[in-house]
């Protein structure tokens, strides 16, 4: 079966809507070629261009509207666009931080999936932002400025899985971090170019920080009261214009390893997830189910009644990225190594919600 081509992409560094007018070829020695008149106008349906001032033969396309590099393999497989959201300190940068790591070094192989950078950009923002912080520096990452625009991070998640009759069919997560502060997220105006993220994803992960839920058996810390409902009420009303919200939500809290100690060991929070490529649904039926009842049991029915009135498809995740708290100067806990608790989780859910991850079996 052919895929049908397409008219219209969603650029993943600007987010507007782009036609094949917008999508120009990029030398492949970049700026050393200013002048790519040429590859402008050649057709990116070809495949490849040649460039008129070097005549280097290229594949890369670029978004003409904010210059932004399209990922390998855009045009034919666009692939599902997963956009993250969450209040100030709701642990986004850590969040992205330890996810793009984990990917990278461990979870890839384990599910059979590939993370690809977008671009050199990603690849030097993640290295600069989060992993020196993280993983050189045995540190938490910084506070992300607020007047920090920040450009996104693009990754490619993808996952070849066989289909019946053998059939390879190649599936995409293009997972895009617009890492800003979640200062952002805390009022209408700010929420403009967060805006145009929101409304051109095919899911979200919000993120909500237990130290915000005043009935959660844990100290207040940073939190503050209620901020993570209002967030999050602001965040679907912009997804659903009103109405429901028709993409797959996933709602996350962070730093579960604060509610641990307060849990029953029988808790499902404290399981680790089984290895391997699959999708456990008993196990995302349990988790799910124990979070709703806590929430019930910290007077936080606001955020499952919102959740259920607005959301068609939402579920609920913990997870931990550090695994501890960090200290009060920023030094990791556990001996300065980052021991993530079900980070996947949320991105497990989406690859099997998209078609990507089949379900464990027996
Ligand atoms: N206990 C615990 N604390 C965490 C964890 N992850 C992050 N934190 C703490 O939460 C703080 C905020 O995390 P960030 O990732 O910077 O949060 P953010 O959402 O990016 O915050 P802004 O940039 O201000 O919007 C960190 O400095 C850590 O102290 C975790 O897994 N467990
Ligand atoms: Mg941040
Ligand atoms: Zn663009
Ligand atoms: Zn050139």
């Amino acid at each position: 079966m052919r895929t049908p081509w397409r008219r219209t992409w969603v650029c993943p560094h600007c987010f507007r809507s782009i036609s094949r007018a917008r999508i120009a070829y990029v030398c492949p020695s970049g700026a050393a070629c200013a002048d790519d008149r040429h590859l402008a106008s050649a057709d990116p349906r070809a495949g490849a261009a040649v460039c008129g001032t070097c005549g280097r033969t290229t594949t890369r396309l670029r978004c003409t509207a904010c210059a932004g590099r399209l990922p390998e393999g855009y045009l034919r497989t666009p692939g599902k666009l997963v956009a993250l959201a969450g209040p100030v300190g709701s642990g986004k940068s850590t969040y992205v931080g330890v996810l793009v790591h984990e990917l990278l070094h461990r979870l890839g192989a384990e599910l059979d999936a590939a993370l690809l950078p977008c671009d050199d950009d990603t690849m030097a923002d993640y290295r600069e932002q989060y992993e020196q912080h993280l993983y050189d520096g045995q540190r938490t990452v910084p506070k992300t400025a607020e007047h920090d625009a920040g450009r996104p991070l693009v990754y490619r998640l993808s996952r070849t899985r066989r289909g019946r009759l053998g059939r390879a069919r190649e599936h995409v997560l293009t997972l895009v971090f617009l890492d800003t502060a979640g200062e952002h997220f805390a009022s209408r105006a700010r929420m403009e170019t967060q805006l145009r993220y929101l409304l051109a994803a095919d899911a979200v992960v919000v993120l909500v920080d237990p130290q915000d839920l005043p009935g959660a058996p844990v100290e207040a810390g940073a939190g503050v009261p209620g901020r993570s409902g209002e967030v999050l009420a602001r965040v679907l009303g912009h997804l659903g214009g009103g109405g429901k919200v028709t993409v797959p939500v996933a709602v996350a809290l962070t730093k579960a390893d604060l509610l641990w100690p307060h849990l029953p060991d029988s808790s499902p929070l404290h399981r680790t997830r089984r290895p391997g490529p699959v999708f456990d649904a008993d196990d995302r039926a349990a988790v799910h189910a124990e979070l709703r009842a806590l929430l019930r049991r910290w007077q936080e029915q606001q955020l499952d009644a919102r959740l259920q009135r607005f959301c068609a498809d939402h579920q609920l995740f913990a997870l931990s990225t550090l695994g501890t708290a960090p200290a009060r100067d920023g030094g990791l806990g556990l001996g300065g190594v980052v021991r993530p608790h079900r980070v996947e989780d949320p991105l497990m859910w989406l690859l099997h919600r998209f078609g990507a991850l089949d379900r464990a079996r027996g």
